[in-house]
């Protein structure tokens, strides 16, 4: 069964429709001056773009994960990252915090931060304590291997059962550490330690994700896989993220991370829309309701 609440920080959200978590950068390759400074305004002003687009929560991320990445000095991610923080909080925004460092996420939840989105799971010495500590949701998330190494060969027996196992015992760790059930939520981590096959696997079971009880959160958007099922450069993946966020919201998942958010939201009303028909809205359906020409 879902749970009907999912509780950030002093933000509830009702899941009673799939949320959009618009995505933001703030790593060197994005908004920053390429060292440890960002150029907090037009990172700010994307951030505030997205909220009016509607998006529910906002990700800002500090430190890459792309595959292959270098990790990032915690001194550095601070930098990034506590001032959007900051600043999106004071305006009301439920922000979410890309982080696996226990030290951003105890300073991102200080400056106001709804959730913590952990590609480690909280895993990091210290991760779950400085979780625990607080009301702010955390979004687990599975990854195989690190950033570094793990898509040089991810290796699964049953890809679905042990992603869903891991995200169980890690959703039932923060239990136990004195995390409300209502405050996780859980995610594959496509790409993570994943080939394109086992990526189309979880999308495609993504109902034994949802079936945990734990709102789902699916994050395709743009990724190599789609561009691996198109052909296409990251550029030019709007088309191809937009129907992989359908696909996870139509087996269930509860929450989409992309960066697409105006796109993605006008999506998302039509398959509900159409969810959310009944025989009495299509008798007061206007006769005319033909495409034009
Ligand atoms: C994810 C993420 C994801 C969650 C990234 C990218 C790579 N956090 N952070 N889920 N991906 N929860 O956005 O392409 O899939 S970074």
């Amino acid at each position: 069964m879902m749970l009907p609440l999912l509780r950030c920080g002093r933000h509830a959200f009702e899941l009673s429709r799939p949320l959009v978590m618009g995505i933001l950068n703030v790593t060197p390759d994005s908004f920053s001056d390429g060292g440890r400074h960002l150029d907090a305004g037009p990172a700010l002003a994307h951030a505030r773009r997205m909220r009016d687009d509607g998006a529910d929560l906002i990700d800002v991320g500090g430190e890459s994960s792309r595959p292959g990445a270098a990790p990032v000095a915690g001194s550095d991610e601070l930098a990034r990252v506590i001032p959007l923080v900051a600043a999106l909080a004071a305006e009301g925004v439920a922000v979410s915090v890309d982080t696996r460092k226990p030290e951003v996420m105890r300073a991102a939840i200080d400056a106001g931060a709804a959730m913590i989105n952990d590609i480690g799971a909280l895993t990091a010495p210290g991760a779950m304590q400085a979780l625990a500590g607080s009301g702010a949701g955390i979004c687990l998330m599975h990854m195989q291997g690190d950033p570094r190494t793990m898509q040089a060969a991810p290796v699964y027996g049953n890809v679905v059962a042990e992603v869903r196992d891991f995200l169980l015992a890690r959703a039932r760790a923060c239990e136990a550490a004195g995390i409300a059930r209502e405050r996780v939520a859980i995610d594959p981590g496509f790409g993570f330690g994943k080939t394109h096959g086992h990526n189309l696997v979880l999308l495609r079971s993504m109902r034994a994700l949802a079936a945990t009880g734990y709102p789902v959160v699916a994050g395709l958007s743009r990724k190599s896989t789609l561009g691996e099922i198109t052909g296409r450069d990251v550029r030019e993946r709007l088309p191809a993220s937009l129907a992989a966020a359908l696909a996870a919201v139509a087996r269930g998942a509860a929450i989409v991370r992309v960066h697409d958010v105006r796109e993605t939201v006008d999506a998302l009303k039509v398959w509900r829309a159409v969810e959310r028909a009944t025989d009495a809205s299509q008798c007061a359906a206007e006769p005319d309701d033909l495409p034009e020409g």
